[in-house]
């Protein structure tokens, strides 16, 4: 299953703004298939834990702030070398630094309300995958 799926988050901004389905459909006219999803809100234990990585930087504390402001929906998504050809379709983590066409160069208000995650490697999008969704194999 590694290497043909990744996992993404629309966030708090998208939601909030009505940008799930318009998203969705750019995730799905970029060749990928839903394989598992669900909303959920997190709270600030498990922002913390899933963005582990980023602790102790600058901005680790409103990212946190951001990601338990409301709702998210959270993803499996399958595609041939899932994980680079997602990170291709949102764009860079900047949205000024984004190609147009990207989700991100689309949705995002700011380098932090971004609209969507995307996982950065194979290792990852299991680690993210199973921190929310149980038994990813059956996906
Ligand atoms: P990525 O989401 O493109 O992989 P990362 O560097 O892993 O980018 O950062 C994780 C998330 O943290 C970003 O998507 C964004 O929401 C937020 N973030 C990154 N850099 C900044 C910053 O300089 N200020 C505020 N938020 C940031
Ligand atoms: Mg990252």
């Amino acid at each position: 299953m590694a290497g043909n799926f990744t996992f993404a988050i629309v966030k708090p901004n998208a939601i909030r703004t009505g940008k799930t389905g318009p998203i969705l459909a750019m995730i799905n006219e970029g060749g990928f298939v839903v394989s598992a999803m669900k909303m959920v809100y997190m709270t600030t234990e498990q922002a913390e834990s899933f963005y582990e990585v980023h602790r102790g930087k600058g901005f680790f504390t409103e990212l946190v702030e951001f990601m338990t402001s409301g709702p998210v929906v959270v993803m499996i998504l399958r595609h041939e070398n899932a994980v680079e050809e997602f990170r291709k379709l949102i764009g860079a983590t900047d949205p000024e630094k984004a190609d147009p066409g990207t989700i991100r160069k689309t949705f995002a208000i700011s380098i932090k309300m971004n609209a969507i995650h995307g996982s950065d490697s194979d290792e990852n999008a299991v680690r993210e995958a199973n921190f929310f969704f149980a038994e990813i194999e059956r996906y």
